[in-house]
């Protein structure tokens, strides 16, 4: 099932966080769309919840080197 998130994040300075940020999450097996914005300080995530939870979006974000706030 399709679910959807904003998770606020800290550490994003530039497009290039931005980037990497959406190309580590999209690599998540479950993930169907990532958006971050580092003047928003945030990314939108759509997951399947039935293969990941929020949890997992949000240790991927830390071990990407970002802050979840
Ligand atoms: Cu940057």
């Amino acid at each position: 099932m399709s679910d959807s998130v904003a998770i606020n994040v800290t550490g994003m300075k530039c497009g290039g966080c931005e980037n990497s940020l959406n190309t580590k999450l999209s690599a998540l097996k479950g993930v169907l769309a990532v958006k971050a914005s580092h003047l928003d300080k945030r990314v939108d995530v759509e997951f399947d919840s039935a293969q990941l939870d929020v949890e997992d979006i949000e240790d991927a974000i830390i071990e990407a080197g970002f802050k979840v706030e």
